[in-house]
């Protein structure tokens, strides 16, 4: 892997934030060593790394901080130009079109999907599912204009939209087992099961994705929790 200054990633196992930057990390080819925190215990380097929000992931380049993964991702873009594939195109129309999904895809369709894994009731799962499944659909039309045929949102190979949809695969996975509930339905979003599908097979997704059975555990855990309406706070939340 390539180098390009000192980076460490400061992450949580289960958090699909995480995933999103190791997946970009290995796609770039970057060297980086990861930090595994301890949520319930966060350490010094942690706290003063990222003082307003107190989350993973953090990337720390020669000593410098970048913290939300949105930001991680695009700074690695940016920062590492020349290095591996660009993340997002060139171009400033296609680009701006990549972010609006890529804001699409973390306010309306991750951002309901975790309250999923939050909320006390199955009512309340239930209206957070609702919301979830809704923004599948519009997200599949999305792609099918974005893609145009090819095989991923960013078209011929994985783009920033692609990243955050690989990077909940083995969430995806887990929570079919758990609930039964297939996100990415091959009959109601084709494109979007392709997609998935073809981003399981890449090289960085072998290397970096969720062992799924270990999420199973984690989120039975999660969802006990919330069930017993223990603040959610000390925990990754898939989505
Ligand atoms: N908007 C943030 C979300 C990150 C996030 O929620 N991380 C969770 C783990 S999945 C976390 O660090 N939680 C720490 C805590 O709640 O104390 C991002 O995109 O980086």
């Amino acid at each position: 892997m390539a180098g390009g200054g000192e980076l460490k990633l400061l992450g949580m196992w289960a958090s699909p934030y995480v995933t999103r930057v190791k997946l970009a990390l290995h796609l770039k080819g970057l060297t980086y060593e990861y930090v595994e925190e301890d949520l319930g215990n966060k350490s010094e380097l942690f706290l003063a790394s990222n003082p307003v929000h107190k989350t993973v992931p953090v990337l720390i380049h020669n000593g410098k901080p970048i913290c939300e993964s949105l930001t991680i991702l695009q700074y690695i873009d940016e920062a590492f130009a020349g290095t591996g594939p660009s993340l997002l195109p060139a171009d400033p129309y296609e680009r701006a079109v990549a972010r609006f999904w890529a804001a699409y895809v973390e306010d309306k369709l991750l951002a309901p999907w975790r309250m999923a894994f939050r909320v006390k009731t199955d009512e309340e799962r239930a209206e957070w599912m609702k919301q979830t499944v809704a923004a599948v659909d519009t997200l599949e039309g999305g792609l099918r204009e974005c893609s145009k045929g090819k095989p991923f949102f960013g078209g011929d190979s994985i783009g920033l939209v692609d990243v955050l949809l690989g990077a909940v695969s083995s969430w995806v996975r887990g929570a079919e087992q758990l609930s039964g509930h297939v996100l990415f339905d091959a009959e109601k979003a084709p494109l979007l099961a392709a997609l998935m599908e073809r981003f399981g097979e890449l090289d960085a997704a072998r290397e970096v994705m969720q062992d799924v059975d270990s999420l199973v555990e984690y989120a039975k855990m999660i969802l006990a929790r919330a069930s017993a309406a223990e603040p959610p706070s000390k925990l990754a939340t898939s989505g």
